[in-house]
């Protein structure tokens, strides 16, 4: 038995338009940075084309074509007990190039049946308005965030979307995992800065002062983004989203702690410290210095992230990593993040080093610092699910990976940590970001599509499906 959530403790899944809908060219959507990634492995990094070949496989062409069966996805998740669901805007069905005059109206009725579907099983959408993809045509003029032209045109495309769904949606976050943007291989998906580029996305090079360029652009973007919410829709909440990636220092030798304290600002304090205070953190002048990074910041761009703070602040978190000084750290692997291996955790196939006691640990740390209300938007474990000859999907592995991370949220609350939802990463199989893989699976849902392109895309429910509906129905108490 484990200890009750507090009443009205949100409970769902996340996911994103680009590695679930499918139906890429239809209804006048513009093809977006996502649609030119072929797929990948753990060993072999995912390919990005110029043009989009159609004799090749591109896995996010067609998702799990939730655009055409979001009614029944919707049900099931409804079924489990869902109380929320995260889902991404794609901005390229409502302004296909990014920059045309008018929204794609097709776009904007695909997600108003989304919503109504979602608010009929009353289930809250919580809406990232920008999940890793952006229309390919502004990586091709613009650079991605590289430019600032992208500020505004990113606020007329949030003004479209909130004067839209204004009575159907109340939860909001602005970007993505917003922090992997400074990393060079992140600001590939976060920040696109790909153009004219074709083959393999790690040998992408994107230079630190592109990546925390392109960031300064998406923090001034946020901030004038969550400003316009609060005077226009005061009922909104707005949240920002950080990929915590929790290291510990390797050792206790001082100067392990010390390259921890570093990576831990670089990585999971910067964004969050402007996004959340306002400002950029005392410590950020040294390290654009040492890392020679000249910021070009404009009249009013800090006016326009001292007031638009966020109202709640969301992470994923998967795994944590350590950080040292000395050679013998044996490396762990995982796409999108590298760090130490750490002897006192298991990791999953993709070598992701699960940590449930990291969570805990992360959630005081996260609201020691800021006070504001927190949501885990997204957890999960990536495996290679086997259906067996009872036709079903026996995943005693995730069931067991959701009920420690769910114990030590139950921990964390205990702690005094104000935690107001939980958002299971991928409550239905979909495309992987980091590899473009099928089998990379994370749903409580089996979805029958493979990385050869067959399947039939039936749903099966998992085992975990069951013990995520129970948990659910108990507000936490039955893990
Ligand atoms: C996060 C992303 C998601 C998601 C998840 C799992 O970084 O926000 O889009 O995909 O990680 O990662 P992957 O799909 O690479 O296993």
């Amino acid at each position: 038995m484990g200890k009750a959530f507090p009443k009205g403790f949100y409970w769902g899944g996340a996911t994103a338009a680009n590695q679930l809908e499918g139906a890429w060219n239809v209804d006048g959507r513009g093809a977006s940075v996502d649609d030119h990634f072929l797929g990948g492995s753990v060993s072999t990094p995912r390919e990005i084309t110029i043009d989009i070949d159609p004799d090749r496989f591109y896995p996010n062409h067609d998702g799990i074509d939730f655009y055409h069966r979001y009614e029944e996805d919707i049900k099931l998740f409804a079924e489990m007990g869902f109380n929320m669901f995260r889902l991404s805007i794609s901005w390229s069905r409502i302004f296909p190039n990014g920059d045309d005059e008018a929204p794609n109206e097709a776009g904007l009725a695909f997600y108003d049946r989304v919503f109504d579907c979602l608010r009929e099983h009353d289930i809250e959408p919580l809406v990232t308005l920008s999940h890793y993809e952006m229309p390919y045509a502004l990586v091709e003029k613009y650079n991605g965030w590289e430019s600032r032209e992208l500020i505004e045109l990113f606020e007329r495309y949030c003004a479209t979307v909130f004067e839209r769904y204004k009575d159907k949606v109340t939860y909001w976050l602005t970007f993505n995992e917003i922090n992997c943007g400074t990393s060079e291989m992140g600001a590939l998906f976060e920040t696109s800065m790909i153009r004219g580029f074709e083959g393999p996305a790690s040998k992408v090079v994107v230079t630190p002062q592109q990546c925390f360029q392109a960031l300064h652009h998406q923090f001034v973007a946020s901030g004038r983004v969550v400003r316009l919410a609060h005077e226009k829709y005061p009922q909104f909440k707005i949240g920002n989203m950080e990929c915590f990636i929790l290291s510990y220092a390797a050792t206790c030798d001082p100067a392990d702690i010390l390259a921890n304290q570093a990576e831990m600002r670089r990585m999971n304090w910067y964004c969050g410290d402007v996004q959340v205070r306002g400002h950029y953190p005392s410590y950020a002048k040294r390290f654009w210095r040492e890392n020679g990074i000249e910021l070009d910041i404009h009249e009013g761009d800090l006016d326009d992230i001292r007031e638009g703070t966020v109202d709640f602040y969301t992470f994923s978190y998967y795994m944590s990593t350590i950080v040292g000084t000395h050679d013998d750290v044996e490396m762990a692997q995982g796409n999108m993040t590298f760090g130490g291996k750490n002897p006192y955790l298991e990791s999953t196939d993709w070598g992701w080093q699960i940590d449930p006691d990291g969570l805990r640990f992360a959630l005081n740390e996260i609201y020691d610092r800021y006070q504001i209300p927190l949501m885990v938007v997204e957890n999960g474990m990536g495996a290679k699910d086997e259906v067996t000859s009872d036709g079903k999907i026996h995943d005693d592995y995730r069931i067991a990976y959701l009920k420690k991370h769910v114990a030590a949220m139950a921990e964390a609350i205990d702690d005094g940590v104000d935690l107001i939802g939980y958002t299971w990463w991928g409550p239905i199989d979909l495309v992987s970001a980091g590899t473009g893989e099928m089998r990379k699976r994370y749903g409580f849902i089996y979805v029958d599509k493979h990385d050869d392109g067959t399947g039939d895309y039936s749903r099966l429910k998992k085992d975990s499906f069951y013990a995520y509906q129970k948990i659910i129905a108990s507000n936490g108490v039955e893990g």
